[in-house]
């Protein structure tokens, strides 16, 4: 009786995330779902990345996914772009989000209006891993506090997803970890991964970061 019921879950959390893919095609919109273990800096990033990218007037949303709070969204309301909060609280408190909470959050949000729509998913190494959400890469930043193994540890995150973003490089002459190492595990998981080492605090490496963006924002453009 178990088995049915799983599938059927699945079923429709993909069916949402299709429907969340034809919409983000439809709108020629950009959709990238940073994931990572709490704290590695995704904020952080965002908050950087989007301050760059509207330097260079691309227009950028976000739909910030926590269990509960909405810290990480007055964190980015500042920047003066559309921010939607999508709490799992009130849905059980998953671990991650899911494509039925993305398109809630996109009922909120003109598409016409953006190049580029970032979702932070929820802190969490594994699960967020495992969903579709209909969006077009996948992203995790692991930050060099967290040691080379952690590819190794939780290979299924590195597999699903296209770029890694090794943050906290700033701290490298205070750590035992080996930043090339970082690099040779994630790759030994996932030979097709780009991987960016960089820093959200000071800003070294984001002018590859932001190439990788730019270059999703024309490819979807053109499709
Ligand atoms: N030194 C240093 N600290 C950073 C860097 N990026 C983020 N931090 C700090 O790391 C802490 C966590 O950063 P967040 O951006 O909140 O991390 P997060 O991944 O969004 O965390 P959750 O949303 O809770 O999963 C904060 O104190 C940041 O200021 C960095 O590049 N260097
Ligand atoms: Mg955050």
């Amino acid at each position: 009786m178990e088995i049915p019921l799983v599938r059927d879950v699945l079923k429709e959390s993909n069916a949402r995330a299709e429907e969340n893919r034809s919409e983000f095609k439809e709108h020629r919109v950009f959709v990238v779902n940073v994931m990572s273990s709490p704290g590695s800096g995704k904020t952080e990033i965002l908050k950087r990345t989007i301050s760059d990218l509207r330097k260079q007037n691309i227009r950028c949303a976000v739909i910030e996914g926590d269990i509960t709070s909405t810290l990480d969204s007055e964190r980015l309301t500042p920047l003066g772009i559309p921010v939607v909060q999508a709490n799992t609280e009130p849905f059980g408190g998953d671990c991650h989000i899911g494509s039925h909470l993305v398109q809630g959050a996109l009922k909120h949000l003109d598409l016409d209006s953006l190049d580029v729509l970032f979702i932070e998913n929820v802190g969490n190494l594994v699960c967020p891993a495992e969903f579709d959400l209909g969006e077009d890469k996948k992203v995790v930043v692991l930050s060099l506090p967290e040691g080379s193994d952690k590819p190794l540890k939780y290979p299924l995150m590195f597999r699903e997803c296209h770029a890694c973003l090794a943050n906290k490089t700033d701290l490298a002459p205070y750590l035992d970890v080996n930043l090339a190492e970082v690099g040779v595990n994630v790759n030994r998981i996932n030979e097709n991964i780009v991987f960016i080492p960089l820093s959200a605090k000071t800003g070294d490496g984001f002018d590859a970061w932001i190439e990788w963006i730019l270059y999703g924002i024309r490819t979807k453009e053109t499709m």
